[in-house]
């Protein structure tokens, strides 16, 4: 039995109490199992909500709203039921137990938008932005608006252009470069670069804005005793890390999430640099340098008036220095960035910098597309070399080769929206990041 044959269902709103809660299912018999939920014999009105008292097998469940959708007019393209009930977890829990034993099972992460997608009502791209939404908190929704459909036409703009100079390209192959005359070659030469420097400064946005899309992570490394775990919590604004006068109090990489002006990062607390003959705390030294290496930013800690110490290598601009424990008096060398845990000063200036150094500057230029996952700007970087690739074997031509790296190109952009079927593994890594309901 093929997996779309099964009917699901899921949440569609997360489990906390809440004024309405929103149970969907999807799938060949999800109007059937949403009728005899109502006590009648089908629903003869779509897209239409009608008010009812669902019941199972033994008791009234609950009096909600009932919105059926005929596929393919729907989210997923299939019959689709919702449920809009008294939100409350425990009334959320019954009314899917009673379509689990209706003949529905849960559905999987990301399952109903998968759905969607396979019978063409979205593309990657869109379904894409979907999850990000659904993760993204703050302000992003509404800057975010648009951004994905304006990638799904730029790359496939590009993909047309692509084929049009390939096929200009390959219809030269026979002819001696001689014979094509400058003009021709400069025409594709224009081309090409146009293409791709409307590629380069996707993928430069796309970097720009990845912070936006996935929480940043900043890391408070230093020596032991440094005052990273007082810090932690003074940010954090409760006690949740042990702070104590011992050296190498800190052993495991402790989280927490803090809202700063521009969007929330990950604030992370890791064991002092040192090296140690004490097993455990090696182990801790193991684990903070592997944080450093994934970190978009490391605060580099020393307390005012201490010697410096030697951070980890390769961190580059990633690094930033901040003096510790200011109420000490003692003088810390001019510029320093310096704060204090006990008293809070400088705290707020700190928070000002993290948020500056890892979301830079934001979002310039909404107009354009821009990428949202990581999968999307792998995609645009691996066309963007193999264009590149293509331009470099102009001059002199190398039309043969040429045609083979804009192939390449022309393939790339449309396994980015999707237009290629992308085989079953690809799709699984990728809505396997859902939330369970989407
Ligand atoms: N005066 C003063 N003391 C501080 C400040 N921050 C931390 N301390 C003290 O410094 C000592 C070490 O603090 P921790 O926060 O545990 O330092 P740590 O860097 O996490 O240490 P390890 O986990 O052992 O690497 C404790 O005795 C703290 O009370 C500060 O801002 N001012
Ligand atoms: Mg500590």
């Amino acid at each position: 039995m093929s997996r779309f044959s099964e009917t699901i269902v899921a949440p569609a709103t997360g489990l906390a109490p809440a004024a309405v809660a929103v149970v969907r299912v999807s799938g060949p018999q999800a109007l059937a199992i949403g009728a005899r939920l109502c006590g009648r014999e089908s629903f003869t009105r779509f897209r239409h909500a009608h008010l009812a008292r669902l019941r199972d097998e033994i008791s009234e469940l609950d009096r909600c709203l009932v919105l059926p959708f005929e596929g393919p007019h729907s989210f997923t393209g299939e019959h689709v039921v919702e449920f809009h009930l008294h939100g409350g977890p425990g009334i959320v829990r019954s009314v899917i137990d009673a379509v689990l034993a209706a003949g529905a099972r849960m559905a999987e992460p990301g399952e109903f938008t998968r759905r969607a997608h396979l019978n063409g009502k979205l593309d990657l791209i869109e379904a894409e932005a979907i999850a990000v939404r659904a993760q993204a908190g703050g302000a992003l929704p509404a800057r975010f608006a648009g951004l994905s459909s304006r990638l799904r036409q730029q790359a496939q703009a590009l993909e047309a252009e692509m084929t049009g100079i390939r096929a200009q390209v390959e219809g030269a192959l026979d002819f001696e470069p001689e014979e094509l005359g400058v003009d021709w070659l400069h025409g594709i030469q224009d081309r090409l670069s146009s293409a791709l420097l409307t590629l380069q400064k996707t993928v430069a946005l796309g970097r720009r804005a990845a912070p936006l899309f996935r929480r940043p992570r900043v890391l408070l490394a230093g020596p032991p005793n440094a005052g990273k775990s007082s810090l932690f919590n003074a940010l954090a604004g409760e006690q949740k890390a042990i702070v104590s006068p011992v050296a190498g109090t800190t052993r495991d990489l402790l989280e927490c999430e803090l809202r700063v002006s521009e969007g929330r990062i990950l604030l992370m607390d890791s064991a002092g640099w040192r090296e140690s003959q004490d097993e455990v705390e090696q182990e801790g030294v193991v684990r903070a340098l592997r944080a450093a290496r994934e970190a978009d930013l490391v605060l580099w800690l020393e307390p005012v008036g201490a010697p410096p110490t030697e951070p980890p290598p390769g961190l580059g601009s990633r690094l930033h220095p901040v003096r510790t424990k200011g109420d000490l008096g003692t003088l810390a060398p001019l510029g320093d960035r310096v704060v204090s845990a006990l008293t809070g000063d400088g705290l707020d200036d700190l928070l000002r910098i993290i948020s500056r150094r890892v979301f830079g500057e934001g979002l310039p230029d909404l107009e354009e597309g821009v990428p949202v996952s990581q999968r999307q700007l792998e995609h645009l970087v691996q066309a963007s070399e193999a264009l590149a690739r293509a331009l470099g074997l102009m001059d002199p031509p190398q039309l043969e080769l040429v045609a083979t790296d804009l192939r390449e190109v022309a393939e790339t952009l449309a396994a980015l929206t999707g237009t290629e079927q992308p085989d079953e593994a690809m799709l699984d890594a990728l809505f396997s990041d859902f939330c369970l309901g989407k």
